[in-house]
């Protein structure tokens, strides 16, 4: 344990000082393991940034995985009952070919960024299902082929392993999970099938009920083909032996595994002092997925500091991801290249 800490610490002080960190990072992480899915959120309408250049540059040498942060949600692609808006996602997908990336689709059915119209609308429960099942049918089938993995439902669940009060689960109740992944096969029959949620890493009552929810799933034939951990911890780190029994039950039930939204913030007042401590938080969870065969990729939620929703979300935090401001390799960059590396 020391002795870990002890090198994470030397590679810190290495990435500090800028041994090699230039050439480093100019290889790029995905280039370290490329059997390992590597990757990023992608802010919105990210060619439009002022920094584009930059921003695109860094994104094709590191990641060979994709996720539009926002364009896909339900309230951007299909504003209206009789509107699609493809453009913006198209872009992102138009950019993860130029650069041999996948595409991570985030997300169909979510209680959070859902129009206007239809949370205004009196639904009958047969209308919302046709609702769903069209939305599902025309985004997959947008999409078909160039989008390797969905986000089938995000957040559905409390932390008390209850159901999250939302716009579905109060129309459909439960049955919306099911109908949402049966329909969601049929629809793109090659795409993987996640259900999505921050908190459950760990072995906790949410992550329990995520885990009997597969379990009924696995019984009753309907597909889901991976859990996504989102992965929003702070640089305090999560319990790793938890981490690892919880993906060790998911793995036994047949599921893959992706850390989908990795972020892990420090307080604005301690910024110097927390990046060794989150670089190891980073090093040690990567690792721990690494050695779970059924551990396929972890993606961080944006790239740069300078686009991030955690300081917006958790006042008083920030700096949470691998590269600063300046699209500077941060120590944690250099702890996930090494461990990588080492672990090929
Ligand atoms: O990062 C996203 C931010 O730009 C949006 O304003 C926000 C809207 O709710 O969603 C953020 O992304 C969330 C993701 O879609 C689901 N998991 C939690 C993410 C951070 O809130």
């Amino acid at each position: 344990m020391l002795l870990k800490k002890w090198i994470v610490n030397a590679l810190i002080l290495c990435g500090a000082l800028g041994f090699g960190a230039t050439a480093t990072a100019q290889q790029g992480l995905r280039s370290q393991r490329p059997d390992f899915l590597i990757g990023f959120a992608a802010a919105n309408d990210f060619w439009t940034l002022q920094d584009a250049q930059k921003f695109s540059e860094v994104a094709a040498r590191e990641f060979n995985l994709i996720t539009p942060e926002n364009q896909m949600k339900w309230a951007i692609i299909h504003p209206e009952s009789d509107v699609y808006q493809f453009a913006a996602a198209d872009a992102h997908l138009a950019f993860a070919r130029k650069n041999q990336m996948k595409v991570h689709g985030h997300v169909l059915v979510w209680h959070s960024q859902i129009p206007a119209w239809m949370l205004e609308k009196n639904w009958a429960r047969n209308e919302l299902i046709d609702a769903m099942y069209s939305h599902i049918d025309r985004v997959m089938g947008h999409f078909k082929n160039g989008v390797y993995m969905w986000d089938v439902v995000n957040e559905a669940f409390n932390e008390d392993g209850s159901m999250r009060p939302s716009f579905w689960q109060k129309n459909l109740g439960d049955s919306h999970l099911p109908l949402a992944f049966t329909r969601a096969r049929l629809a793109d029959s090659r795409a993987k099938l996640l259900y999505n949620d921050y908190n459950i890493e760990t072995l906790n009552r949410k992550s329990d009920a995520v885990y009997k929810m597969v379990q009924a799933f696995r019984k009753n034939g309907v597909p889901i083909d991976a859990i996504g951990m989102q992965m929003h911890i702070t640089s305090g780190g999560i319990d790793m032996t938890s981490f690892q029994q919880n993906m060790k039950r998911l793995a036994n039930l047949g599921l893959d595994i992706y850390i989908t939204e990795m972020d892990v913030r420090i307080p604005k007042n301690a910024q110097e002092a927390g990046l060794p401590d989150q670089a190891q938080v980073y090093a040690q969870v990567l690792k721990a997925c690494l050695a779970q065969p059924a551990c396929k990729g972890l993606q961080t939620w944006g790239m740069s500091d300078k686009y991030s929703w955690v300081s917006g979300f958790y006042k008083g935090f920030g700096s949470a991801l691998l590269f600063d401001e300046n699209y500077q390799p941060k120590p944690a960059y250099f702890a996930v290249e090494h461990v990588l590396k080492s672990t090929q």
